[in-house]
């Protein structure tokens, strides 16, 4: 009898020891197989340029799918991270320098952003963007944006994308109907056209612009061409199919 609660003893104790170790193991396995998967990057070698980084702003690149922040392009300056046609800000650096452009619903950090950048960046105010009806879509306030744009401008992004496949694009813009364009990884990935001319620098709309394919997930680096006549505030991309034909 004793004999016998010695073995069944023996028995459950083995087995114990088994299912501990065999737990550990495979806990083991699954961090080895986390940390063995870094997140995937397609950016071109040759790229100098980072995901833009300040007091507020971790520097992680922005979420695809998500919004993309036109401010927020990357860090790197003239020739790397974006193409300006002149070296002042001309919101940061020139316009909000006027005490009048530093609405109080904002603060140092919206008057200044970037001010030493030549990206000519502002933000919504309340005298120019919220004090008429002609709106079709209500911007944020303290929204950046991008503005005082010109011909053959460009800016880059280094972009995380969660998941391949083809994503819509709208966009916040104020003013001409224009053409952009995006490449990723350098080459041209989709040419858009903004849906209608809001008649004004400071009348926003927020609309469906086109669509984009990334062939897989991971870091990308997706450069925006533009020409003048827009202020730009934001894209988002939202998913809408995962199959990749003909994406980049
Ligand atoms: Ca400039």
């Amino acid at each position: 009898m004793k004999k016998k609660s010695t073995l069944r003893l023996a028995v459950f104790g083995t087995l114990f020891i088994f299912l501990v170790f065999s737990g550990l193991a495979q806990e083991k396995l699954r961090e080895d197989r986390l940390n063995s998967n870094p997140i995937q990057s397609s950016v071109p070698a040759n790229y100098k340029g980072r995901p833009f980084v300040d007091s507020t702003h971790t520097g992680r690149a922005q979420v695809i799918p998500g919004k993309l922040e036109c401010a927020f392009y990357d860090l790197g300056g003239e020739g790397v991270a974006y193409h300006d046609f002149e070296t002042e800000n001309r919101g940061s650096g020139g316009l909000n320098l006027a005490p009048r452009h530093q609405r109080p619903h904002a603060t140092q950090y919206e008057w200044a952003f970037r001010n030493e950048e030549a990206v000519d960046v502002s933000y919504t105010k309340d005298f120019a963007d919220f004090n008429h009806l002609n709106n079709y879509y209500t911007p944020e306030v303290n929204q950046f944006y991008v503005g005082w744009t010109e011909d053959n401008e460009w800016l880059n992004y280094t972009v995380d994308v969660k998941v391949a496949g083809k994503y819509k694009i709208d966009a916040l813009y104020a003013n001409s109907d224009s053409k952009i364009s995006f490449d990723i990884n350098q080459t041209t990935a989709t040419i858009c056209k903004l849906p209608l001319n809001t008649g004004n620098f400071h009348n926003w709309n927020k609309g469906e612009i086109g669509t984009i394919s990334f062939s897989k997930p991971g870091l990308h680096l997706l450069t925006f061409h533009y020409n003048k006549g827009n202020n730009f505030a934001y894209f988002e991309f939202t998913l809408v199919d995962k199959k990749i034909q003909g994406a980049k």
